[in-house]
């Protein structure tokens, strides 16, 4: 299992310093790393990187987009177009970053896309601006995969590309084979989404490039420890990026505040490792007849063997 964890966790604790936050990252099992660009990356070359990354036995998944301040209206959907062709400059170096330090997935999550009023945005100007700008980035990234991830509100009122659905049409439409679509757990929950569907439906269509797990409940991004609210629903999203052969890392996208980041993430670790076993134990082929039987009782009976 390829596990990574969120770099912002660890951080505070570790003097903002990433050769001691991946020290640590080596020390409690994970195996890749997700970097948020530019954030992470200013103070190192790719090959400093790709070194640091070696030396702690660690991987790069990719590296996911951070747009700041200046992109406060909009990102590749930003009423000025000047400021979309730099947001589309600043993907592409991170393409660039990605590709050489070897990661495979480049992770858009466009968090100032979107409208806090009625008549605020041209919303089809906005959908083919972004699908025009998306379709620039997967083609400069024709080596790697495309990644968007969705979130339907925060810090907009409303997000451009605020759900699967919508994910999906933009993927659908832009017809490209590498880009998908990463499923944040938390984010399904503020949409109500079943984490599963979604996991079910990206798998089966090879479009599931990314999976951030964590848990909440429902009204805002949580990022509580995996597992902790919705222990069932975390089992049914497992069991389908497992039968879909999800080839990526699972990045717990946690907010240990209070907590201490390594016991979180160990405890996450932990979690997803027993999940797993119980799953196995129960047997793929088991849970699956349960779904054909499409029996609610059944499905109690399911979660029972899951808790003994
Ligand atoms: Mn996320």
């Amino acid at each position: 299992m390829k596990l990574a964890t969120r770099i912002n966790s660890f951080l505070p604790k570790y003097d903002h310093d990433l050769r001691q936050v991946f020290k640590q990252f080596q020390a409690l099992g994970l195996t890749h790393v997700d970097l948020n660009f530019p954030e992470h990356v200013r103070n190192y070359t790719p090959e400093e990187m790709k070194a640091l990354l070696a030396e702690n036995h660690l991987q790069a998944n990719g590296v996911a987009l951070r747009f700041r301040e200046e992109f406060i209206n909009g990102e590749l959907g930003n009423h000025d177009q000047k400021i979309s062709e730099q947001a589309l400059s600043l993907c592409k170096e991170a393409v660039d970053y990605c590709r050489e330090i070897g990661g495979e997935v480049i992770t858009i999550w466009l968090g100032f896309d979107g409208f806090d009023y009625s008549f605020q945005i041209n919303y089809e100007k906005v959908w083919q601006q972004i699908q025009y700008y998306l379709g620039q980035i997967a083609d400069y990234a024709s080596d790697m995969k495309v990644s968007i991830e969705y979130k339907p509100f925060q810090p907009r009122a409303y997000a451009f590309i605020d759900s699967l659905g919508l994910a999906m049409t933009m993927v659908n439409e832009l017809h490209k084979p590498n880009v998908g679509i990463t499923l944040d757990y938390c984010h399904m929950l503020m949409k109500h989404e079943n984490p599963a569907y979604g996991a079910s439906l990206l798998g089966s269509r090879k479009k599931l490039f990314g999976v951030h797990l964590n848990d909440g409940y429902g009204l805002n991004d949580d990022g509580l420890m995996i597992a902790s609210n919705s222990l069932f629903k975390t089992v049914e999203f497992l069991y389908y990026v497992k039968l879909h052969h999800y080839e990526h890392a699972i990045y717990f996208d946690t907010f240990p505040v209070i907590e201490d980041p390594d016991r979180e993430c160990q405890k996450n670790i932990e979690m997803i490792k027993k999940l797993d076993v119980a799953i196995e134990k129960i047997g793929m082929d088991q849970i699956g007849k349960v779904i054909e039987q499409n029996d609610a009782v059944a499905v109690s009976e399911l979660m029972m063997k899951f808790i003994i």
